[in-house]
């Protein structure tokens, strides 16, 4: 009877409480576990940071917390004391801790807040950075942009850590380009939910996104192409250049923005196509390609025949040059190679593939393809680099030591993974940004598909099929956002949000702790965050109010 007892309080008291617990703690993804404390803490311009000698070491983490608050006080950073902190309660105090050597779980952190101080532990920078990410969020929303009268934050006891290390989000900056300032407002997004991987789609066959020194076409052909895609759209100004569509990121550009991200905690993983959707390198360059051209960079989207020439050793060359430029400039582990999309009709009528099939004993352009990737691959190794492609790199064999995307459904992710192959989870079905998110009829023309926010959130990385050994080779998953569609930074927006906060959730939070009634009670304090921020959010797409 006590059983039966207890459970009927906890079916008539959860909802009330959990309601409670969104409206007072609109933290998104979901931490691990929230115990709700009586009371508040009011962080004031007296109110002193303290670190302990770990915490102190990481110098960017306590400008960013400082610059961060300076904004809601009034312009004036609080006072930083460090020492070696003990954790121990100290009045109007917001306490640091980090220590390696803690308990807490990478990337996890320890947070309470009572009326006279807060806790914030960790066992590393990042960490304490979410750490830092989740009290922001349960600051006043007007805190991100505007001295506020008080800032309050309630009371409580959070213990979190990240379900998957891998928390993606992509942006395709070819069919469409955006400004750098627009980049980093991307990054700051991301890290404000937990996403720590910014998958930076660069090149394609509409556009050469990233200056290579050694290759300057790249930057004089390749960037531009004649007309944007899908026609002219007239709420913001197009990228043109004369009669051009286009530009590129500069070197200095990338530099900036990758270490932008670094004091964010998210790595950038850069995307450079091979061998498909390259025509915009091969309008530059048309003895890559198997034909010798000419051709143009693209105007209208799809996939296309031509492709980088795998019997040419000048192809080899001349990618491996790229690559030297573009690992100089993100010091990530993972470079992203492409590998999709690569029709093989050129190759099968090309002379000197044909003779390169012969010469490696290859059975057909399958295994051209597998031989191609193999070969960038053992030369990123070499330079200590692994390398990500979509699910297509499986096709005539992986290469050794490839991380698969898997984006056309889960299956690809699955065999690869049954193979002892990493792998990151981005099914179109479920993580496609590009597609419509609703069924409203005033929905701006979207590539197709439908990907409701709650069809985002429903999201499970680790596929029934695989278990044990196998399941933990899911290092985690990402939404895409394809710009064929979408010129705009605002329309940018619009398409990610809120869907990647569903998604963060998908990635950071635990299965059992997901609940998507209670996700939507939290976005309405999120929502009002992003107003805060200038984020053109989709609104319509769920009435957050019912
Ligand atoms: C397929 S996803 C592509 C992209 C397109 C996208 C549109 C992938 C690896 N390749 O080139 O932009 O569909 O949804």
């Amino acid at each position: 009877r006590t059983t039966a007892c207890l459970w009927l309080m906890c079916i008539f008291s959860w909802p009330a409480a959990a309601q409670d617990n969104a409206d007072r703690f609109p933290v998104i993804p979901r931490p691990m576990s929230l115990t709700a404390a009586e009371g508040e803490f009011t962080i004031s311009p007296a109110t002193l940071l303290i670190a302990n000698r770990e915490a102190g070491e990481a110098k960017e983490l306590l400008d960013f917390i400082r610059e961060f608050l300076s904004v809601p006080l009034g312009g004036k950073a609080i006072r930083l004391k460090i020492n070696e902190a003990s954790g121990e309660p100290e009045a109007n105090t917001i306490q640091l801790l980090i220590d390696k050597n803690s308990a807490i779980p990478a990337e996890g952190y320890q947070l309470q807040i009572r009326p006279d101080h807060i806790l914030l532990k960790a066992s590393s920078p990042a960490g304490a950075f979410w750490g830092f990410q989740t009290l922001r969020q349960l600051m006043p929303p007007s805190a991100e942009n505007a001295r506020v009268e008080t800032l309050k934050v309630p009371c409580v006891t959070i213990e979190d850590a990240p379900r998957f290390s891998y928390r993606g989000l992509h942006l395709d900056v070819v069919r469409h380009m955006f400004p750098v300032e627009f980049i980093k407002k991307y990054i700051d997004l991301m890290s404000m939910y937990k996403l720590n991987r910014f998958h930076w789609h660069l090149t394609d066959d509409q556009g050469w996104r990233i200056e290579i020194k050694k290759y300057p076409k790249l930057q004089a052909i390749s960037a531009f192409r004649k007309e944007t895609l899908i026609g002219h759209y007239s709420d913001q100004p197009q990228k043109f250049d004369g009669d051009r569509y286009g530009g590129y990121y500069t070197q200095k550009e990338v530099k900036e923005i990758v270490e932008y991200a670094r004091l964010h905690h998210v790595t950038v993983i850069p995307e450079i196509e091979m061998p498909g959707h390259s025509l915009a390198a091969l309008s530059a360059y048309p003895e890559l390609g198997c034909t010798g051209g000419p051709y143009e960079t693209e105007t209208t989207w799809g996939v296309f025949e031509d492709i980088f020439c795998a019997g040419n050793e000048e192809t080899f060359h001349f990618l491996e040059n790229v690559l030297t430029e573009v690992m100089e400039l993100f010091p990530g582990k993972y470079l992203h190679i492409g590998g999709d999309e690569a029709p093989k009709t050129q190759w099968e009528k090309c002379p000197r593939c044909q003779a390169r099939i012969q010469a490696e004993g290859l059975k057909d352009e399958h295994e051209l393809q597998s031989y191609f990737i193999q070969r960038i691959e053992k030369f990123l190794n070499e330079h200590g680099r692994q390398i990500i492609g979509w699910d297509e790199i499986l096709e005539g064999g992986l290469a050794p030591n490839a991380t698969v995307m898997s984006w056309r459904g889960t299956e690809g992710g699955i065999a690869a993974a049954r193979q002892g192959h990493d792998v990151i989870m981005t099914p179109n079905a479920h993580l496609y940004l590009d597609h419509y998110q609703s069924q409203s009829p005033g929905e701006p023309v979207a590539i197709g598909g439908f990907t409701p926010v709650k069809e985002v959130y429903e999201y499970e990385p680790v596929p029934e099929e695989l278990s044990g050994a196998d399941a933990k080779h899911i290092l985690g998953a990402q939404g895409n956002l394809w710009t064929e569609y979408i010129p705009t930074t605002g329309h940018v927006e619009y398409m990610v949000y809120p869907r990647a906060l569903a998604l963060a959730e998908v990635v950071w939070s635990q299965a059992e702790k997901k609940n998507y009634d209670d996700f939507l009670e939290r976005l309405k304090g999120s929502l009002e965050r992003l107003s805060a921020l200038d984020v053109n959010y989709a609104g319509h797409v769920f009435d957050v109010q019912a």
